[in-house]
């Protein structure tokens, strides 16, 4: 019943250097492998991103003298968070983790490319005008609702929902599938507010239609 046309799975940042280990490390991260692959066949598209960076990146703190990880900045698009060196573009860390299985992906989107420009969602860059390409691609398929699922909730899954709400699909969030940063303090739950204000819905994979 689910495997209808409209919808697809958005598999976010399933990335080394967000899972343990890695150079920005999510807690759990890798946990979301097994839950994305059981419900993975149930959708018409599955698309995952990947943060995609060059090494003189403008997010990345070492790129910025006297500043620190996790400072801000102000950027010509506004406040941009400094991080560690992560995905950088062609590493192993950059790399999907190898639990996740390729060959149920149909499209990846690469994202964070340019290196004066943060992206953390996966339609629009930070600077809110240049697309990614993703819309275009579920519209020209006739896609109109998003399941998301990945890393990091309260980061790319958070702004990937608002714009694809903003986009005019309708967005769900897997919860159990996403897990986040949660810097600064109680971020995740800032995140799922904003989102449920924003009239995106928030599931468990138990939920979805066999
Ligand atoms: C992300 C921070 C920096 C993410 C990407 O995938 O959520 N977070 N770059
Ligand atoms: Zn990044």
């Amino acid at each position: 019943m689910i495997k209808e046309k409209k919808n697809a799975l958005l598999i976010v940042d399933v990335q080394n250097d967000f899972c343990p280990g890695g150079k920005l490390a999510v807690k759990d991260g890798h946990k979301v492998i097994p839950i994305i692959e059981s419900i993975s066949h149930k959708f018409f598209k599955r698309i995952a991103t990947q943060d995609w960076h060059p090494r003189d990146h403008i997010s990345f703190a070492v790129n910025h003298r006297d500043k620190k990880e996790y400072d801000l900045i102000e950027a010509p698009y506004g406040k941009q968070v400094l991080w560690p060196v992560h995905c950088v573009a062609g590493t192993k860390g950059a790399d999907f983790h190898p639990d996740l299985d390729r060959k149920n992906i149909d499209l990846i989107i690469r994202k964070g490319t340019d290196r004066m420009i943060d992206s953390y969602s996966t339609f629009m860059e930070n600077d809110k005008h240049t697309p990614t390409g993703l819309e275009g691609y579920l519209k020209t398929l006739g896609i109109s609702r998003v399941f998301l699922t990945g890393l990091a909730t309260d980061y790319c899954v958070l702004f990937s929902s608002l714009d694809a709400k903003a986009k005019g699909f309708e967005a769900f969030v897997i919860i159990d599938a996403c897990r986040g940063v949660n810097v600064p303090e109680k971020n995740i739950e800032k995140a799922l507010d904003l989102m449920k204000k924003n009239g995106i819905h928030i599931i468990e994979s138990s939920g979805l239609k066999p």
